[in-house]
C-alpha cells in the first residue's frame, strides 16, 4: 500500500486517492503511487473505470520541480502515462485547487475530465522557462485550437473552470465539495451509456486550420517579439505547437520533438535561474526566529498617512482585498486630489474589463477621508507615505505613539532614512517596522519589510502574511541606507553616470543594459520617472542636476538625457552631450571611453554583486536569494539570470572578484570586493547554491 495514495473500489468504480502535501507534486513516490494504482484497477475485473482525485489543497500542481536537477528515479512520468492512456477502462481525473503543468497533463491523459467551479487548469511551465514536457503542447491544441493553445501555453495563467469548461479543457464541472461523489457518478454513467474511451491524442480535427496556415508561427512569435524577448521557452514551445501540427496524425512523431526542445530548455541556463527563483520567492517568507506559532496581529483596518502618489497607490492595496482604509491628509483639497486619482486608476481598470464599475464603487467605499491624524486612534495598521524628511517623520510618529491604540503597528514607508530614528520618535519602536513600497505601489510586487532593531517578531510576521495578503513579495530588510534593492541598485546608477562622464555615449550604456535584459536602460529609466523626481534629495552638482538646472526633466519635458520627438521616440541628446563634456572637463576626468557590452556591463553589473556582497555580509539580507528576489521584483532585473547573486554565481566568483580588483587598480577603493565576496571566491564557494 503506497504511503501517498489509498485504493478503493465503490461499486463497479475504482477510486484512486493522492494525499501528498504540500500541492500533490508528480514526485517518485507519486508516480510509484499512481503506477501502483493503476496496475491494481487494470487487472481487477470488478472494476469498470476509475476516478483519479486528490486531498488536500489541490489536484496535482504538476512534476516536482526540486527533481530536476537530481537523477530521475523510476517509473518516470511518461511511464505512469502511458499506462493510464494505454489502459483499456476509463479514467476520469477529478480536479480542485489548481491542475497545473504536469498536474494538467496527467488530466489529458485521463479520458475525461471534471473538476469543482472554483478550480483552475493550465500550462505555466513558460514561468519556469520550460514547456509542459508530459504531452501538453501536443495535446492542448487538439483539445483548444492552435490559436488558443499558443496563447494559454505561452502565457502561463492558468484558467478558471467555466472557461476552461466553454474552452474544452474540462468536460463538466462538479458541485463544490461534492467533487468526489460527482466525479463517481459521472464515470458511473460513462459505464453505464458504454462510451468510448475519449484519447486526447486520436483527435485530430482542431489541428487542421492550422496546417493550411504554415506562417502562423513564425508570425506568432513576430508579434510578440517585444514579450519574448531574453525568454527561451516561448521560442520552444511555439515550436513544438508546430510540431503537433507537422506531423499530425503521428502523435509520436510530434511527441518526440517536444521532449527534445523540453530537454534543451531544461538544461539551460535561463530554466535553472527561473526555477531557482520559483523556489527563492517562496523562501522570503522562512524567517529565523518567526515559526508558524508566532503570534500574529489583527489587521482589520488601515491608516494611511498622506494621499499623494505613493499614498494612493499603498491605500489601493488594502482596498483591493476589502480592508478599509482611512487616508489622512492635512488639507480638503489634497485629500480630494487623493481619493480622485484612485477613482480614475480604478475606472481605468473598469473601462479595460479588469473590474466590474459596482466593484469601484465598493472599493472607494472602503475609504474614510480624513483631515488630521486624531482619527487613527482605532486603525490597526497606520503605514506613514509623507515628505522624505526626518524631522517630518519624527513628528509623525511621535504624534501616532500618542494617538494610536495600544498594539497599533506603525510602518513608515521611507526609502532611505533610517526606521529606528523613526520608531524611537514613537515611544513603541517594537509596534514600528518599515513598510517600503515600491513605486506604483499598487503596481509592483515587491515589499521591503525592515525591522528595527526594536521591531517585536509578532510585528515582522504580522507585516511578511499582510504582504502576502496583498499579493506583493515581501523581503525582510534590516536597517541602512536604501534598504536592499535601492541600495544594490545605486551602485548601478553610479557606474552610469561615471562611465559617460568617462567618455562612454550613454546610449551605449543603456543598450548594454537592455541587451542584459532591462527593459530599458539606466538613462532612458530616468527619463521616464523625471529627472526632478529622482534627484531631488541630491545636493551634488551631476549630469542629472545640471540637466534639471536647463528644465531637461525628461520624458515629460520632451527632454533629458535624450531627446523625444512627439511619439515619445527617444534619440542623443547634444546638450546632454555638451552637458557630460562639461561635467566630466570641470571635474577633470580621464576621457577613456569604456567599449563593448560585456565590458560595459561588467562595469554596472559587477558592483551591484560586490553591494549585495556587502548587504549579506552587514546582515541586512537574510539569505542571498531574498537580494534577488528584490532586485527582480523591484527593478524588474531579468528573472532568466536568476538576480544578481545567482547570476554571479553562474559567471563565477574569482571572475568578479578579478574584475573588481583590476577597477579597483584602475579607479579607486569603492571597487574594492566585499569581504564575504573574496572568501567565497576564494573557497570555491557560492552565494546561492
Ligand atoms: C512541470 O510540470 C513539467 C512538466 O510539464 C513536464 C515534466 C516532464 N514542485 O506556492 P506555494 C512547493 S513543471 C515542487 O507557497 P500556494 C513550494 O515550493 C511544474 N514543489 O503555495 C512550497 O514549498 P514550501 C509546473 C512545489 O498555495 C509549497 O509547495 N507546475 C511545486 O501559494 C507551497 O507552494 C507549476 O509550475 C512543484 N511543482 O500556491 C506550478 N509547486 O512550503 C507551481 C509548489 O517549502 N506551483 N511547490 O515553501 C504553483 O504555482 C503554486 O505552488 C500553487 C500553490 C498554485 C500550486
Amino acid at each position: 500500500m503506497s504511503s501517498v495514495a489509498t485504493f478503493e473500489v465503490e461499486g463497479s468504480i475504482g477510486i484512486i486517492t493522492v494525499d501528498s502535501p504540500p500541492v500533490n507534486a508528480l514526485g517518485i513516490n507519486v508516480r510509484r503511487a499512481l503506477d501502483e494504482g493503476f496496475k491494481r484497477f487494470s487487472s481487477d475485473a470488478a472494476v469498470e473505470a476509475v476516478v483519479l482525485v486528490c486531498d488536500g489543497r489541490t489536484f496535482f500542481a504538476g512534476a516536482d520541480i526540486s527533481e530536476f536537477d537530481k537523477p530521475q528515479e523510476g517509473p518516470d512520468l511518461q511511464a505512469v502515462f502511458d499506462l493510464i492512456e494505454g489502459g483499456s477502462k476509463p479514467v476520469v481525473a477529478a480536479i480542485h485547487g489548481t491542475a497545473l503543468g504536469g498536474g494538467y497533463e496527467l488530466a489529458l491523459i485521463c479520458h475525461y475530465r471534471i473538476a469543482v467551479p472554483s478550480a483552475k487548469v493550465g500550462l505555466p511551465e513558460v514561468n519556469l522557462g520550460l514547456l509542459p514536457g508530459a504531452g501538453g503542447t501536443q495535446r492542448l491544441p487538439r483539445i483548444v485550437g492552435v490559436p488558443a493553445a499558443l496563447d494559454i501555453i505561452t502565457g502561463g495563467k492558468p484558467i478558471a473552470a467555466n472557461a476552461a469548461l466553454e474552452l474544452g479543457m474540462i468536460d463538466a464541472l462538479a458541485a463544490e465539495g461534492k467533487l468526489r461523489e460527482d466525479a463517481i457518478a459521472f464515470a458511473r454513467q460513462i459505464v453505464a451509456e458504454n462510451r468510448p474511451l475519449l484519447r486526447v491524442r486520436d483527435r485530430n480535427e482542431k489541428l487542421e486550420a492550422a496546417k493550411g496556415d504554415p506562417d502562423l508561427f513564425d508570425a506568432y512569435l513576430a508579434k510578440n517579439a517585444r514579450a519574448f524577448k531574453g525568454f527561451k521557452a516561448p521560442g520552444n514551445i511555439v515550436r513544438a505547437v508546430q510540431a503537433a501540427v507537422e506531423t499530425a496524425p503521428d502523435f509520436d512523431a510530434g511527441m518526440a520533438r517536444e521532449t527534445e526542445l523540453f530537454i534543451e530548455l531544461r538544461d539551460s541556463a535561463e530554466s535553472a535561474a527561473q526555477r531557482y527563483y520559483f523556489f527563492a520567492e517562496r523562501e522570503t517568507a522562512k524567517i529565523p526566529g518567526i515559526a508558524k506559532d508566532t503570534p500574529l496581529l489583527p489587521v482589520k483596518s488601515v491608516g494611511v498617512v498622506g494621499a499623494g502618489t505613493m499614498g494612493g497607490g499603498i491605500a489601493m492595496n488594502f482596498l483591493n482585498i476589502g480592508v478599509p482604509v482611512s487616508l489622512v491628509e492635512m488639507s480638503q483639497e489634497a485629500l480630494d486630489r487623493g481619493i480622485g486619482v484612485i477613482r480614475k486608476t480604478y475606472e481605468a481598470a473598469a473601462a479595460k474589463g479588469r473590474m466590474s464599475p459596482d466593484q469601484v464603487e465598493k472599493r472607494l467605499g472602503l475609504i474614510t477621508p480624513c483631515i488630521g491624524l486624531e482619527t487613527l486612534g482605532e486603525v490597526d495598521l497606520i503605514v506613514e507615505a509623507v515628505f522624505e524628511q526626518m524631522s517630518v517623520k519624527q513628528d509623525i510618529f511621535a504624534k501616532l505613539g500618542a494617538i494610536a491604540r495600544p498594539g497599533a503597528i506603525l510602518a513608515t514607508n521611507t526609502s532611505f532614512l533610517d526606521v529606528n530614528k523613526i520608531a524611537e520618535a514613537s515611544g513603541r519602536p517594537e509596534h514600528v517596522v518599515g513598510l517600503h513600497f515600491f513605486a506604483p505601489a499598487n503596481v509592483m510586487r515587491l515589499l521591503e519589510v525592515v525591522r528595527g532593531t526594536r521591531t517585536d517578531l509578532s510585528v515582522i510576521a504580522t507585516a511578511m502574511k499582510l504582504a502576502k495578503q496583498i499579493g506583493k513579495v515581501p523581503v525582510l530588510s534590516g536597517v541602512c541606507d536604501g534598504f536592499i534593492a535601492n541600495r544594490a541598485m545605486r551602485a548601478r546608477g553610479d557606474q552610469a553616470d561615471q562611465l559617460v562622464l568617462e567618455g562612454t555615449p550613454l546610449e551605449a550604456v543603456d543598450q548594454a543594459a537592455c541587451g542584459y535584459g532591462f527593459a530599458m536602460g539606466p538613462f532612458q529609466m530616468m527619463d521616464l520617472v523625471g529627472l526632478d523626481v529622482i534627484g531631488r534629495d541630491s545636493t551634488e552638482q551631476t549630469v542629472m542636476s545640471e540637466l534639471v538646472a536647463r528644465d531637461r526633466l525628461g520624458l515629460k519635458r520632451n527632454g533629458g538625457y535624450y531627446d523625444y520627438d512627439d511619439k515619445r521616440q527617444g534619440s542623443p541628446s547634444p546638450v546632454a552631450r555638451e552637458v557630460i563634456a562639461g561635467l566630466a572637463e570641470a571635474r577633470g576626468v580621464p576621457q577613456i571611453p569604456t567599449e563593448g557590452s560585456e565590458e560595459i556591463l561588467a562595469r554596472l553589473l559587477y558592483p551591484v554583486v560586490n553591494e549585495g556582497a556587502r548587504i549579506l555580509e552587514e546582515g541586512i539580507a537574510v539569505r542571498a536569494s531574498d537580494i534577488d528576489v528584490a532586485l527582480i521584483t523591484g527593478y524588474n532585473w531579468p528573472v532568466y539570470t536568476g538576480g544578481p547573486m545567482f547570476w554571479a554565481d553562474t559567471i563565477g566568483l574569482p571572475k568578479i572578484v578579478a574584475k573588481l580588483k583590476e577597477y579597483e587598480g584602475r579607479f579607486g577603493e569603492s571597487f574594492k570586493p566585499a569581504a564575504l565576496l573574496e572568501k567565497l571566491a576564494a573557497e570555491g564557494g557560492s552565494f546561492t547554491r
